[in-house]
Order: C-alpha cells, then sequence, then structure tokens
C-alpha cells in the first residue's frame, strides 16, 4: 500500500464528513481531497514527476496538506525545512536534496538562498483553484520514499532521512491503534508539520482515524487555553514545553479542558516525572509519554491501557523490535544501561545519497538510535540519556558542533565550546564558551542573522581555554558546572 491509497480510506468514505478546521473555515474529507487533487494537476504541469524532491518552507496552513498530499499522490520526494531555518541552514538543505523548486510564502522568502528555485505558495493557490481535479497516484510501491527529513548530524551538518510510505503507515496505523484513535475524535494540533511529531502523527493519525482536526499555526500559548476551551479537542499531542506551559493556566480551565480530553500524548524531548504529575493534579490526566526520532518514527510507547509509568517511555509499537547492547554488540542485563538498537517495518531507508553515514548508523541490520537505556523486569524501557552532546530545546534538537562551526568562523574567536543548561520551560537552553578576543554582542548578532532562534546560545561567556582531556577532548561536563 502507498499512503494515498491508505488516506483514500478517508477520502472516499467519509466525503461529507467535517474534517479539517482552518482559519475559521471547516473543509469536509471531500474538500481536502479535491484541494489536494487541483493542487497535484499544478504541480504535474510545472514538470513535477516521480522521484523529484519539493523543499517546502511554510508554517502549517491548509496549503501544507494540499502540497503534502499533492506530492505523495505524485510520487514526488516532500522535504521539509524548518520554519524557523535561515539561509545558511536552508541552503544546505537545498544543495543537498537539489529540490526541483522550494515552496515557501511571500513573508518568509526573504529567507531563501539563492541556490533554490523559489516558487511562492500564493500563486500555487490561485492557480491550483484554476486546476480540474484529476485523480492521479503515480506510486505502487510501498517502499518509494515519500519524504526527506534533515536531522541535525554530529557531523555538523544535517543528514536527510529517506523516510518511505510503508515507514508512514506503519507510523500512522500503530499510532491510531495503539492509541485508540476513532472518527469520533477531535485533535488539536498546534504542533509544526515539518517535523514528523507532526506530520507523521498528528496528520497521518487525522486522515487515517477520519476525524476532525483543527490544525493552527503553531502553539501559542496566550491563545491556546482558549482554542481548547472552544474546539474541545479530545486529543492533544505535545512537546513537555507545551505541557509545562499549560501548567500555568486557572485552575478551573485546566479542569474543564481535562473532562474533555481523552488522551494527551508528550514526546520530542524528555517529560519531566514532576510535570506529569503537576499535570495530573490539574488536568486529572496523566500525559502518554512516547519515544520517537525522525529516522524511526514512533517507536516506543507508553500504553493506552495499562500504566503510564513516569519517567518510562513504556514498550515497543507492534513491529518494532527493541535491543539494548554495550559498546561490544552484547545485550546487557536486565535493569543495566546501554544504547538501544531497533529494527521493524519502521525504520527509515537510509540517509540521502550517504551510504556511509547509514552504515555507520547501523550493527548488523539494526539501527543505532543513540540513546542510552534501561529496561525493566516488566519490559518498560526508560531512557536514561545520550551518547551525542545532543540539546533539545522546547522539542527542537540543535547539535552543538553545528553552532560551534558557526561560531568558530566569526572574527575573533579562536576556540569554541557549546553546552547545554537546565531550563525551566525549554528543558535544555545553548550557552556558548569563547575563547579569543571578540566581542560577544556580534556574536549573538551573527547567530540571530544566520542560525534559527532556536539555536542562539542563551548566554555567551568568555573563557581563557577549554577544559580538555589528555586527549584534547573537551570536557563540557566541567563548562557545565
Ligand atoms: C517556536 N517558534 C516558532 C515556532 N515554534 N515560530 C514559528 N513557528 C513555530 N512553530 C519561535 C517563536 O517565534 C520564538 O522566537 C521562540 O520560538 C519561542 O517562542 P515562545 O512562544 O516563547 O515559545 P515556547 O512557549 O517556548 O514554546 C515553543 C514551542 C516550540 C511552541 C513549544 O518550541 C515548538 O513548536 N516545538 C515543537 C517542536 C517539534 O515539533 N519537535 C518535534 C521534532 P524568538 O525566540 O525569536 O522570539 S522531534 C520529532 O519529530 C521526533 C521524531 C519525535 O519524537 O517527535
Amino acid at each position: 500500500m502507498t499512503l494515498p491509497g491508505l488516506f483514500d480510506l478517508s477520502f472516499q468514505t467519509r466525503s461529507d464528513k467535517p474534517a479539517l478546521e482552518w482559519d475559521g473555515r471547516t473543509y469536509t474529507f471531500g474538500e481536502v481531497d479535491e484541494r489536494a487533487a487541483r493542487m497535484a494537476t499544478l504541480l504535474l504541469s510545472k514538470g513535477l514527476a516521480k522521484g523529484d524532491r519539493v523543499a517546502v518552507f511554510l508554517a502549517n496552513s491548509i496549503a501544507y496538506i494540499d502540497l503534502f498530499l499533492a506530492c505523495t499522490r505524485l510520487g514526488v520526494i516532500f522535504v521539509p525545512v524548518n520554519v524557523l531555518y535561515r539561509d545558511r541552514e536552508i541552503r544546505h538543505i537545498v544543495s543537498d536534496a537539489e529540490p526541483k523548486a522550494l515552496i515557501t510564502s511571500a513573508d518568509l522568502s526573504p529567507h531563501a538562498p539563492d541556490n533554490a528555485a523559489v516558487w511562492l505558495v500564493e500563486e500555487l493557490l490561485q492557480k491550483a483553484a484554476a486546476c480540474e481535479p484529476k485523480p492521479v497516484s503515480d506510486v505502487i510501491d510501498g517502499d518509494a520514499p515519500a519524504a526527506i527529513v534533515y536531522t541535525s548530524g554530529t557531523t555538523g551538518t544535517s543528514k536527510g532521512a529517506v523516510l518511505t510510505h510503508n515507514n508512514f503507515i506503519a507510523n500512522a496505523v500503530n499510532v491510531v491503534t495503539c492509541w485508540a484513535f476513532s472518527s469520533d475524535d477531535r485533535l488539536l494540533l498546534t504542533l509544526p508539520l515539518f517535523h514528523v511529531h507532526g506530520l507523521g502523527n498528528g496528520l497521518h493519525a487525522w486522515l487515517v482515524s477520519g476525524c476532525l482536526m483543527r490544525l493552527t499555526e503553531r502553539f501559542a500559548h496566550e491563545q491556546a487555553a482558549r482554542w481548547m476551551e472552544e474546539f474541545q479537542p479530545t486529543v492533544f499531542f505535545g512537546v513537555p514545553t507545551m505541557y509545562v506551559r499549560m501548567l500555568d493556566w486557572p485552575r478551573e480551565t485546566a479542569a474543564r479542558i481535562g473532562a474533555r480530553m481523552r488522551l494527551f500524548v508528550s514526546g520530542s524531548a524528555p517529560l519531566p516525572a514532576q510535570v506529569l504529575e503537576d499535570f495530573r493534579v490539574l488536568y486529572d490526566h496523566t500525559i502518554l509519554e512516547r519515544y520517537g526520532m525522525s529516522e524511526t518514527l514512533m517507536n516506543i510507547s507508553n500504553p493506552y491501557t495499562g500504566e503510564r509509568r513516569a519517567g518510562s517511555v513504556g514498550f515497543p509499537f507492534p513491529g518494532v523490535s527493541v535491543r539494548i547492547l554495550d559498546p561490544d554488540g552484547n545485550d546487557v542485563a536486565e535493569g543495566d544501561v546501554g544504547e538501544i538498537y531497533m529494527k521493524g517495518p519502521n525504520l527509515f531507508a537510509g540517509y540521502w545519497r550517504r551510504p556511509e553515514a547509514t552504515a555507520e548508523a547501523h550493527r548488523d541490520g539494526w539501527f543505532r538510535t543513540g540513546d542510552i537505556a534501561t529496561r525493566s523486569a516488566d519490559g518498560y524501557y526508560t531512557l536514561q540519556g545520550r551518547r551525542s552532546d545532543l540539546i533539545i530545546s522546547g522539542g527542537f534538537n540543535i547539535y552543538p558542533r553545528e553552532i560551534e562551526e558557526f561560531l568558530a568562523e566569526q572574527p575573533g574567536v579562536v576556540e569554541v565550546a557549546v553546552a547545554s543548561a537546565p531550563d525551566p520551560r525549554r528543558g535544555e537552553v545553548p550557552i556558548a564558551f569563547v575563547v579569543g578576543d571578540c566581542d560577544t554582542a556580534a556574536l549573538e548578532a551573527a547567530c540571530r542573522a544566520h542560525l534559527a532562534s532556536f539555536k542562539i546560545p542563551r548566554a555567551f561567556v568568555r573563557i581563557d581555554k577549554l577544559p580538555r582531556t589528555a586527549l584534547g577532548k573537551v570536557q563540557k561536563h566541567l563548562l557545565k558546572q
């Protein structure tokens, strides 16, 4: 099967049912289908064909959905680009994925790099409205790539994880069945569609279950309480930062929202046990925490029925095999710490045009997650940390190496190390330690101009030299102190 075939289950049988609330209007599944069909006709007429890539640098909107669905129908590989990225970050994705076009909006287009052929979404929408909604489905192979999702690499530049139609299908079917979605659900989706959390879980669970989804441009914490009161969602997907924000809402508001909700799910960053507990008191719900990665989509999840254990991510999803190995590749004993490896229909097809990186990320056919974990006697997995120095801020991944390489290029900087500092709301934030005769205000301004806002170090600390081991490795734990 392919994604268009899977989504047709809703488009064909629920065409008159309300599907989507966007920007004050409600669209039926039939209307969503028709919009996608018109967009597919337009993209085809613009010369896009199976296997071509299209990069999409847009905030959440109905146009995002039109474009994603049109691409899946044409076999065009969808390359989502984080809306907070700037020239340098987008330039890399464009040169690596070689998309036929970078689709963006007039307000974001100043950030488009000059190596991209820019198509403005406003023009596409206008032209698509005048196109015939001819049904097309050009993919018959479920192993065909559906998307390339860029994940920040430990080498500083990001790699494209190739996700197939079958990967997304395995994920969507698991999300819908394991979390008991039905067509009566009401999903409030505030997550960005450029990450697999919003795309693979939010968008796909909506289309597969046939529920009603309200999409917003982003999670604006000042407005989110009102949206929940108005829309009365039964399901909400969030990152821990959103749940931390929700702890500030008035007790009565929280009680009303909680009373109508069926399920709160958290992922993309560790959910502190205290937040889980405080949330339970206010909303009378135990948030369901799960684990996922761009390369694996959702892989381990707390159960829908049964104990949702604080600090744990639960059990492997159906079809997902999980092992915890020591550095020599031996399975560790129960309760012992090791690195998580996985196998299953959810696993990506490899890094785009990077066979060595793909090989390095696997061991005997098992994907190496880079995350450290334990498994309890009753089968619950608990993440204990990471092999790399990845920082997760507000659910966005930051690889210190990328910021370090950028800062090292700036005038006066001799050496630099970026480490994480705890943050009550975002979980973690980056801090830069700089050696050299440089102006920290200028460094911050340079970051602001060239990097996504969540990557800008919250502080620039000038030091005389970086603490290093005898082998020359920077000791980031000493910097953190
Ligand atoms: C944040 N900002 C945004 C967005 N999110 N701008 C546009 N669109 C967004 N979606 C910017 C704001 O403009 C602001 O920039 C800064 O981020 C902080 O905004 P604020 O309102 O103070 O936000 P917050 O309360 O701290 O909440 C941030 C957030 C955001 C809404 C939680 O971090 C977010 O949407 N996170 C979701 C990330 C995500 O989906 N991750 C999944 C990837 P400035 O500072 O310049 O004013 S991981 C994944 O997919 C894996 C597989 C998984 O397991 O899920």
